[in-house]
């Protein structure tokens, strides 16, 4: 097994770079062709390749070593002899990916030089690397660029890097845009006025090429070789105003497939370079704050009357009303500045989804309206909601998660049936609860219930009447209306809506029958509850409005 020094390739003319990354450690088994350090310029930063396939057996680089053409990464015992011979026999194979031995001198660019009119800016000889994607671009039409001035960044998988002008003048038309691919000789921009650009503006055929025109033009194919790279650091305008963050090709595309603007990202590496860990807790950050945020929204009755700032939204519109009529202002009531904040947080927080569907209701109905002659005299008018909530609690038994509570990573599953009911005052909504509702039969919720809406309606429920619900049912059925999607009372994890029945023609497979339907429309926390599983809950309490006696079974 023989021990093979991989160095640094031909990367051009520049003197050192900085090491930004190690890929690799002691002991990995790396392949040909493999990434084993990041390399970064002032303009580019770039992946270098491993020559041969092996073991590591030893780092010569550190972070924030600078290196150069021949420079000692590290040592591997290669995977065999043949491997081991080719990196020998042929050091400059491991080119650095993607910017391999680009040929100023073939690159397509139009000479410039003291021209006066048009003149068209190519992309230079960018190496073997074909369709690279544009990420930035930093002119557009009307700006006025100098000779070398970055126009766009393009980057690969395994590199990055600024192409710059070849030419002095005003930016007349952009050929490019964001996300377009890119090759050689394309043409990127057309400039105007380019009178005063300098005679040797040729040499910037390749990126590299800004160097020096002196330096390009003596040694040409050296100069290109990693063309980005070898971006000289004497431009420092064009660097600083661009203020591109610090990052590698690899880090650089995990920020964008996560939509992570690399710019707001403080970089904890070396000279402030965004490592790949930074974007991952920038992300968390953003996250946290993000949930914070709405968290605080919810809690501040005012933002749930306007602003919308905390949430990055635009302002509420500002609109004087009396402007196009007479008005009158009355502040909102407390219980609606209290539940507006609470439906706020709902609203936002929860991944909600409305399942709709309907229940035959005719045999129930006529069961309701019997009860109640034959109860006539015992003051207790027995309500289709108490049913409802008869029902409810059966799916609930049978479908548990419906009945519980999200806590952190954890379902909570309520083993007592406790229903809340939507109640509107004239002073806004409530939800009064009835307790164990499993226990009591359906006279004993229909008299609570008309206790319950009567001390709603004066204003005399306390904490207690309204507490400790697992389940909501909002019922609109003695208004009208035929579905809508109520918002989950949080913690709670779904919330029945119900509307006005009424009879339709249903097809029994002979005839259309005359049924009375009820409208149902369930809204559940998708977190906890799968979609088909809602719609087993609403095709069983449909059911079982049809037919209680399947309770039983
Ligand atoms: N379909 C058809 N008719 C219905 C019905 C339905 N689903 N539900 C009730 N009705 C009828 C009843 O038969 C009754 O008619 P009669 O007066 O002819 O007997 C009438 O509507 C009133 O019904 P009820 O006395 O049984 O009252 P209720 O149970 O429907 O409602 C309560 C009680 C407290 C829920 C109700 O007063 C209320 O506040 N509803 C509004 C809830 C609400 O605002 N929800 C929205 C929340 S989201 O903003």
């Amino acid at each position: 097994m023989a021990l093979i020094e991989v160095k640094v390739p031909d990367i051009g003319d520049f003197d050192e770079v900085a090491v930004i990354e190690l890929l690799v450690k002691v002991g990995d088994t790396v392949q040909a062709e493999q990434s084993l350090i990041t390399v970064e310029s002032d303009k580019a930063s770039m992946e270098i390749p491993s020559s041969t396939a092996g073991v590591v057996k030893e780092m010569r680089v550190a972070l924030g070593d600078k290196v150069k053409e021949g420079s000692v990464v590290l040592v591997v015992e290669a995977a065999d002899e043949a491997a081991a011979l080719a990196p020998a026999a042929a050091p400059a194979s491991a080119a650095p990916v993607a910017v391999s031995a680009p040929a100023p001198v073939a690159a397509p660019v139009a000479a410039p030089a003291a021209a006066a009119g048009p003149v068209e800016v190519r992309v230079p000889d960018i190496g073997d690397f074909k369709d690279v994607a544009v990420i930035e671009v930093f002119v557009k039409p009307g700006d006025t660029v100098k000779v070398e001035q970055s126009l766009i960044t393009v980057e690969s998988d395994k590199a990055s890097m600024e192409i710059p002008s070849s030419a002095a003048g005003v930016v007349k038309e952009l050929k490019v845009q964001l996300g377009d691919k890119v090759n050689i000789g394309d043409l990127l921009a057309i400039l105007e006025g380019a009178a005063g650009a300098p005679a040797a503006a040729p040499v910037a055929a390749a990126p590299a090429a800004v160097a020096t025109a002196a330096a390009a033009a003596a040694a040409p194919v050296a100069a290109s070789v990693s063309a980005p790279v070898a971006a000289p650091a004497h431009n420092p305008t064009a660097t600083s105003a661009l203020g591109l963050p610090h990052a590698s090709p690899s880090v650089r595309k995990f920020a964008r497939e996560l939509g992570v603007p690399l710019a707001e990202v403080k970089g904890s590496g070396a000279k402030g370079r965004i490592t790949q860990e930074d974007v991952q807790a920038f992300t968390q950050s953003v996250m946290a704050g993000a949930i914070q945020t709405l968290a605080q929204a919810a809690k501040a009755p005012a933002a749930a009357a306007g602003g919308g700032s905390e949430l990055g939204l635009i302002p509420w519109p500002k609109v004087d009303f009396a402007k196009f009529g007479p008005i009158e202002r009355k502040e909102l009531s407390r219980i609606k500045k209290i539940s507006g904040a609470n439906l706020l947080r709902n609203a936002v927080m929860i991944p909600a989804v409305t399942n709709h569907d309907d229940a035959d209701i005719t045999d129930l109905e006529a069961f309701r309206v019997a009860t109640n002659k034959e109860n006539e005299k015992s003051g207790v008018k027995v309500t289709m909601l108490a049913f409802l909530i008869k029902a409810c609690v059966a799916a609930l038994k049978k479908f548990p998660e419906f009945n519980s509570s999200l806590d952190g990573d954890a379902l909570v599953y309520k083993q007592y049936y406790h229903i809340g009911f939507a109640a509107d005052t004239p002073n806004g909504l409530v939800v009064p609860v009835i307790k164990d509702a499993d226990k009591k039969g359906v006279l004993q919720i229909s008299q609570e219930m008309g206790e319950l809406a009567k001390k709603a309606r004066d204003g005399k429920l306390g904490p207690a009447d309204m507490s400790g619900a697992t389940f909501t049912i909002s019922s609109l059925g003695g208004i009208g209306g035929r579905y809508f999607t109520p918002i989950i009372n949080a913690p709670e994890v779904a919330i029945l809506g119900v509307c006005k029945s009424q009879m339709e023609p249903v097809w029994d497979g002979k005839a259309f029958q005359p049924r009375l339907m009820l409208p149902l429309s369930l809204t559940w926390d998708h977190r906890v509850i799968d979609g088909a599983a809602a719609a087993r809950f609403n095709v069983y309490l449909g059911q079982i409005l049809a037919d209680f006696r399947r309770v039983l079974l």
